[in-house]
């Protein structure tokens, strides 16, 4: 598919603030396809014989970025999947978390329309994450793992929005109320820009 044949949007924000409970509400009220980087990569790290499993599985557990080509393959593939199946909309979840991963993405898959930024204290989104750790299985959802996760937020991940702040393509939503108000803030914010 070519560059301008989608449309992209990018939904940011540190770990556990709310990102794919979010991007499923989108889903069920507009047209768009949500696909989240993390979920490709522990399909693909669960994936019999993928060459990827145990980096992967090495790299989400340190709460580290996997290397880009790895993540933007997945993705690439997942839309080429539902554009095939003639959907066109993204919510790109949990990308782009480098600044490497945002050129490479914008420059041979596409372009992004704008960024939307969930912001949240750690102290919420770490009782968010070990909550969810009570039942969620995910190797990161311990305290050792969220405090990483929360180090390569910070360090990596916050130049990738503020390059696009610089660019006047982030939409910032506050994400501490409850997931309702959340949601009722962001379709505020955004509805006018979902068609
Ligand atoms: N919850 C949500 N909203 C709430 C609210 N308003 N009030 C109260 N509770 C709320 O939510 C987290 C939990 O909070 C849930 O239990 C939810 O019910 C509750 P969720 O919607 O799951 O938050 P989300 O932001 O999606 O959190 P997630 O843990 O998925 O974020 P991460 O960004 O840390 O994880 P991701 O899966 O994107 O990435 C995992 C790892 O993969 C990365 O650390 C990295 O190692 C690797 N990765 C890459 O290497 N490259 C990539 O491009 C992407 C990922
Ligand atoms: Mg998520």
């Amino acid at each position: 598919f070519a560059n301008d044949e989608v449309k992209v949007i990018f939904v940011l924000g540190g770990p556990g603030v709310g990102k794919g409970t979010q991007c499923a509400n989108l889903v069920r009220d507009y047209d768009f396809v949500h696909l989240s980087a993390g979920d490709l990569l522990r399909a693909e790290q669960a994936r019999e014989g993928s060459e990827f499993g145990e980096l992967i599985s090495t790299y989400i557990r340190e709460g580290r970025i996997v290397p880009q080509e790895i993540t933007i393959a997945l993705l690439r593939n997942a839309m080429q999947d539902e554009v095939k199946k003639g959907h066109t909309k993204f919510l790109i979840d949990g990308f782009p978390r480098k600044m490497d991963q945002a050129i490479k993405f914008e420059e041979d898959v596409a372009v992004s329309e704008f960024t939307l930024y969930f912001d949240c204290s750690e102290e919420i989104m770490l009782q968010r994450l070990l909550k969810r750790g009570e039942t969620s299985g995910r190797t990161d959802d311990n305290i050792e793992s969220i405090k990483k996760r929360f180090k390569t937020f910070v360090d990596t991940s916050m130049p990738v929005i503020d390059y696009y702040r610089k660019q006047d393509k982030v939409i910032t939503v506050p994400c501490e109320k409850t997931m309702e108000e959340v949601y009722n803030l962001l379709k505020e914010k955004i509805s006018d820009r979902m068609s």
